[in-house]
């Protein structure tokens, strides 16, 4: 199905006196030109992975939604959905082998005829395939037999070239490679083995590309992991070479590490490539993004902004940025409209911060002063600017009440049937 400019432009008419009389109180109040803020969400974009489009489970079980998408294209249609709601969410990023696209040309019609671009594509060595020769039991770039660590570089090998044909420009690659007992891995050898794999692939990568490598700091291995940290991928992105860098999962990190300062450093040191956007309370939990550390989230931002700025870089396109969530028990397109609002508010509040008193705060050791232009930043409701942000690229100002009233979910299910399952996580 697709949603009609019409049936957005008559919802957004009902609800047009309610924003404008929010908006005109939040800009009265503002110090900063909300025009410049509004330009920035407008231009600001979200990839949606392929992958986040069914009901994912956790490793008990899943309890698969009804309506799913049941192929790529269909997928593409789930992601056309959200971009014509809330316009920010233009970009596709496929996972491979879960969604191979075999006719590139229509594929790449459909994503345009709803306005999507391909975002980074996505290698996955960390399960075994029907039809694979070796298995990645005990990790794939890493593994003591080289036949498997070339298993694992021609499939990522492979996932580029689907990635040219498509549009794409970049590779993630994230590894599930490590160890789950003392003793069973040489971290010396699993990180040399990497590293010899990774430049590999880094070899096959067009001009234009970047790659990508994405750590995380434990599961499915519970002892060690072959990429566990920004500091080992930072190393693995420093030795491959310029095309490469480092990528953050939000929910990658052992508890109550300090993201915001890892994302200020990588980023002065021009290393920060891509973005994985989720967020939890106990370790990769996959949760709705903004859903349990919004403030986390914000200061997050607001390393990003300034980091991105002292470079001189684009906001919108200086990375990849991406949601990488699971929807246990919600309607994934309601959960990814949530997610993408979060992302929103939380870009929108640190473009509020005041940069310049800030830094003289800093240099007055003020560090109440600084505390509260964070803080008033932060506690600044700034979702009317995010709704006309939407409002102005033709999108909804509610798009989860649209989503309902329009019976979005009620006519996939139509479409699609009740059984039907998304591949994925
Ligand atoms: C791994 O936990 C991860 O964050 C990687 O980005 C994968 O591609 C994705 O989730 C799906 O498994
Ligand atoms: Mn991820």
């Amino acid at each position: 199905m697709i949603i009609h400019k019409e049936e957005i432009a008559n919802s957004n008419e009902q609800l047009a006196g309610k924003h404008q009389q929010k908006l005109t109180a939040l800009n009265n109040n503002l110090k900063k030109d909300s025009k410049a803020i509004i330009d920035k969400l407008v231009k600001f974009q979200v990839g949606i992975p392929s992958w986040a489009l069914g009901t994912g489970g956790t490793r008990f079980f899943r309890f698969s939604g009804a309506g799913e998408p049941r192929n790529i294209e269909e997928k593409i249609e789930d992601i056309g959905l959200l971009h014509a709601l809330n316009r920010s969410s233009g970009a596709v990023s496929l996972h491979i082998p879960w969604d191979i696209p075999e006719d590139y040309a229509s594929i790449r019609a459909l994503a345009a005829q709803h306005g999507l671009g391909f975002d980074a594509m996505n290698s996955n060595t960390f399960q075994d395939h029907p039809g694979q020769k070796l298995s990645y039991k005990f990790g794939s770039m890493q593994h003591v037999d080289k036949a498997v660590r070339q298993q694992a570089i021609d499939h990522n090998i492979e996932v580029i070239k689907h990635g040219v044909a498509l549009g794409s420009k970049s590779l993630t690659v994230w590894l599930s490679d490590g160890s789950s007992f003392p003793g069973q891995l040489s971290f010396r050898k699993a990180f040399q083995n990497t590293l010899e794999s990774l430049a590999e692939v880094y070899k096959a990568l067009p001009n234009d590309w970047k790659i990508f490598v994405e750590y995380k700091a434990f599961e499915p291995n519970f002892y060690s992991t072959t990429v566990g940290d920004w500091g080992q991928s930072l190393l693995y992105a420093t030795k491959l070479g310029p095309k490469a860098y480092t990528l953050v999962d939000l929910g990658h990190h052992l508890p109550n590490a300090n993201i915001e300062q890892i994302v200020a450093l990588l980023l002065q040191e021009g290393k920060l490539g891509g973005f994985h956007f989720n967020d939890s309370k106990y370790g990769d939990d996959d949760l709705t993004t903004g859903s349990i550390k919004p403030y986390q989230l914000f200061l997050i931002f607001n390393e990003l902004v300034a980091g991105l700025d002292a470079r001189g870089l684009n906001h919108a396109t200086g990375l990849g940025w991406m949601i990488d969530a699971s929807h246990n028990i919600k309607d994934p397109l309601e959960d990814l409209l949530q997610s993408v609002e979060a992302i929103l508010i939380a870009y929108a509040q640190a473009l509020l911060v005041d940069a310049e008193a800030l830094e003289d705060a800093r240099e007055q050791n003020d560090v109440v002063r600084a505390q509260e232009i964070l803080q008033d930043a932060f506690r600044t409701d700034v979702r009317p600017l995010v709704a006309e942000s939407r409002l102005q690229a033709g999108g909804a100002l509610d798009p989860i009440a649209l989503y309902r009233s329009l019976k979005v979910r009620e006519k996939l299910i139509g479409e699609r049937g009740h059984k039907t399952v998304a591949t994925g996580l």
